[in-house]
């Protein structure tokens, strides 16, 4: 019968200690965005992180953060980053171009940069979805977004390390 397949199993801690973050934050909707800054603040200072290796940078709207965060990404002082905002629908396609663009940006920043850049920009129909989302029914999302944010600073670094990978074995290469 064929050996049980016992994959090496790669994930990263929820432990802050001795990581760096930057959080973007925008200033449009600041009732919500403040609220998931302060609990994306919240889960990185419980896991350990220190407020000496954490900077929040505030930028207008949505659609000025992929810039920030590439920018902050390109000084290579962040193992990861938090993107906060709060898109809220109107009468016109403005939010269909904010929302999109704002996605596709921070995406970039990360995929041209490999520092990992969490998502936490709420796309909402009304202000009570987003209130939701900001610390009443649906939890918050901010505290979410700083557990994203160190379990892929943790991951990033033990991807970087490949001494810290096993390479597959003699069996599983001729497959
Ligand atoms: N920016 C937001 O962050 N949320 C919104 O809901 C929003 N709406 O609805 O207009 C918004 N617009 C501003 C935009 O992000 C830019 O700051 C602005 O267009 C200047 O570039």
């Amino acid at each position: 019968m064929a050996d049980k397949l016992q994959p090496e199993k790669i994930s990263g801690e929820l432990t802050g200690a001795g990581l760096r973050f930057a959080i973007a934050v925008s200033r449009f909707n600041g009732f919500i965005t403040e609220r998931l800054l302060a609990a994306a603040a919240d889960a990185l200072e419980r896991s350990g992180a220190k407020s000496r290796d954490v900077a929040v940078v505030h930028v207008p709207g949505a659609f000025e953060l992929p810039l920030a965060a590439k920018k902050l990404a390109l000084t290579g002082k962040y193992d990861a980053l938090i993107a906060i905002g709060c898109v809220l629908r109107g009468e016109t396609a403005h939010y269909d171009y904010v929302c999109s663009e704002t996605s596709r940006g921070l995406q970039l920043a990360q995929m041209d940069t490999g520092v990992p850049v969490i998502f936490c920009v709420l796309t909402c129909d009304t202000l009570e979805q987003a209130i939701d989302r900001a610390g009443l029914k649906g939890g918050n999302k901010g505290f979410e977004a700083g557990l994203a944010a160190i379990e892929m600073a943790q991951l990033s670094r033990k991807l970087k390390s490949s001494a810290s990978l096993r390479p597959p074995t003699r069996k599983a290469r001729r497959n």
